[in-house]
């Protein structure tokens, strides 16, 4: 089953909209396998938004990921990937889709609410500047069977 890095941004936080966010994930049948409030140091936004070092955008965006504190997590489900990715809507929340995370609750760029990783490759490189692979929890769900993301 895949995996995916998400995170509630500081904005996300300010704004008390971190139970919704989470529970558009849940809803939608997705399985929480991690989560922690924790504010980023310098170098960990960094190193999470490494593919934009040469951006106009880059250090604006570093202070405001550090600006307070984010709720990072990881959610499991197939292709739980592209499913977040959708789940979140477009980067520029004037153009993501009503219905949609930033469509729903967002009107700027950078303050877009929530991250999720892109591909599985953004996957391996975001999930470790946060999490240890022991803080990963491995469960079962009653509700499995029913949402079709058991094993059989
Ligand atoms: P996404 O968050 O949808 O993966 P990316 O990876 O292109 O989008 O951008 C990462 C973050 O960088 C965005 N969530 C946003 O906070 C910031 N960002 C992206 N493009 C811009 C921009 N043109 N101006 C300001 N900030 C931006």
């Amino acid at each position: 089953m895949e995996r995916t890095f998400v995170m509630v941004k500081p904005d996300g936080v300010q704004r008390r909209l971190v139970g919704e966010i989470i529970s558009r994930f849940e809803r939608k049948g997705l399985k929480l396998v991690a989560l922690k409030l924790v504010q980023l140091t310098r170098d960990q936004a960094a190193q999470l938004y490494s593919v934009h070092r040469e951006r106009p955008f880059f250090n604006d965006l570093v202070e405001f990921v550090c600006s307070a504190p984010v709720v990072a997590m990881v959610w499991e489900g197939p292709d739980v990937v592209a499913v977040a990715r959708r789940l979140i809507g477009a980067t520029n929340a004037l153009q993501a889709e009503p219905g949609t995370i930033r469509g729903d609750f967002g009107v700027s760029t950078q303050m877009n609410l929530v991250h999720a990783s892109d591909s599985p490759v953004s996957v391996a490189r975001e999930l470790p500047v946060v999490f240890d692979q022991q803080e990963l929890v491995s469960y079962t769900l009653a509700t499995e069977p029913w949402l079709g993301t058991d094993a059989s």
